[in-house]
């Protein structure tokens, strides 16, 4: 009885969603906040791709190396402290050379090296070969918010922080903008008015350039950054794994409102990136999938 009280409730709340949903193209189903900084935070974001998580265990082996380099240092400093300070060893010993020492200490940082770099260029390689795409973005990065292309499709939007219009400010307006878009007023800075949405597991390729300064696009969560320079198009991939929200902030200090350009990705399901694509292509007056797949025949 209350399973099916639950459901038909549901379903109502649903068909709601739905019927909102077709009046604004940049409806999309209430997605958790997934990749978003934490206060005091000094971790990594959830890793929701695969080169993220490559990204992580690099950093944990890295970590490893560099203790490992700090202690033995910290343990020779130690032993000439105590046993060669003057009060010690009041004599110094009048050599220069010593072969095996100095060949040692060329070769053994040289096999460090090697050995991390069996391990990172793959990772960097992973990230630099573009992989097909299953659809293609371009971002552009502008004084300052982000603009993009669905090129797919032929639309194209822009992306302005929430709260742009109010001078960058966190007025109680924005507020009400920030919990009416689906965010929270800790979203303030990241949250966009409208976002990328992206089918969840399927590999999107962003193509990301810059329209007058240096800006650079990220997710920390996806592991992909990319500088956007003027007059280049660059690429990075991802393919994300989890559905929910994800932010990122323009990471190339490209004037005064640097920091007021943030990137807001929803990954959503297969059904739901259609749905949106479908209203996306009637808003934004894209070219309809209809004419796209006979284009391609
Ligand atoms: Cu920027």
């Amino acid at each position: 009885m209350r399973i099916s009280m639950l459901k038909s409730g549901l379903s109502a709340a649903l068909a709601g969603l739905v019927t909102a949903g077709t009046a604004m193209a940049q409806e999309t189903p209430a997605l958790e906040i997934k990749g978003a900084p934490e206060p005091g935070g000094t971790g990594f974001q959830i890793a929701a791709t695969e080169l993220a998580r490559d990204l992580q265990w690099l950093d944990g082996l890295l970590n490893y190396i560099i203790f490992a380099i700090v202690i033995f240092v910290m343990a020779l400093m130690g032993w000439v402290i105590v046993r060669h300070n003057r009060k010690a060893n009041p004599e110094p010993a009048r050599f220069t050379h010593n072969s095996p020492l100095e060949v040692a200490w060329t070769i053994v940082p040289i096999v460090i090296l090697v050995f991390i770099g069996a391990f990172s260029l793959p990772v960097l390689f992973k990230q630099q070969i573009i992989p097909e795409a299953d659809v293609t973005i371009k971002a552009t990065g502008y004084q300052w918010y982000w603009g993009y292309e669905y090129t797919d499709h032929d639309f194209a939007f822009d992306s302005y922080m929430i709260g742009a219009d109010a001078e960058n400010k966190l007025t109680p307006e924005v507020e009400a903008q920030l919990v009416e878009a689906g965010y929270e007023k800790e979203h303030f800075l990241l949250a966009t008015d409208t976002a990328v949405v992206v089918p969840v597991n399927k590999t999107i390729v962003m193509q990301v350039t810059g329209a007058d300064v240096i800006h650079a696009w990220t997710i920390p969560a996806f592991g992909v950054k990319q500088d956007a320079v003027p007059g280049r198009l660059a690429e990075l991939w991802f393919k994300a794994e989890e559905e929910g929200v994800y932010f990122g902030q323009c990471s190339e200090l490209c004037g005064i409102a640097h920091a007021y350009m943030p990137i807001t990705v929803k990954v959503v399901s297969e059904e739901a990136y259609e749905a949106w694509l479908d209203e996306a292509i009637e808003e934004y007056a894209g070219t309809p999938r209809a004419i796209n797949v006979a284009a391609a025949e």
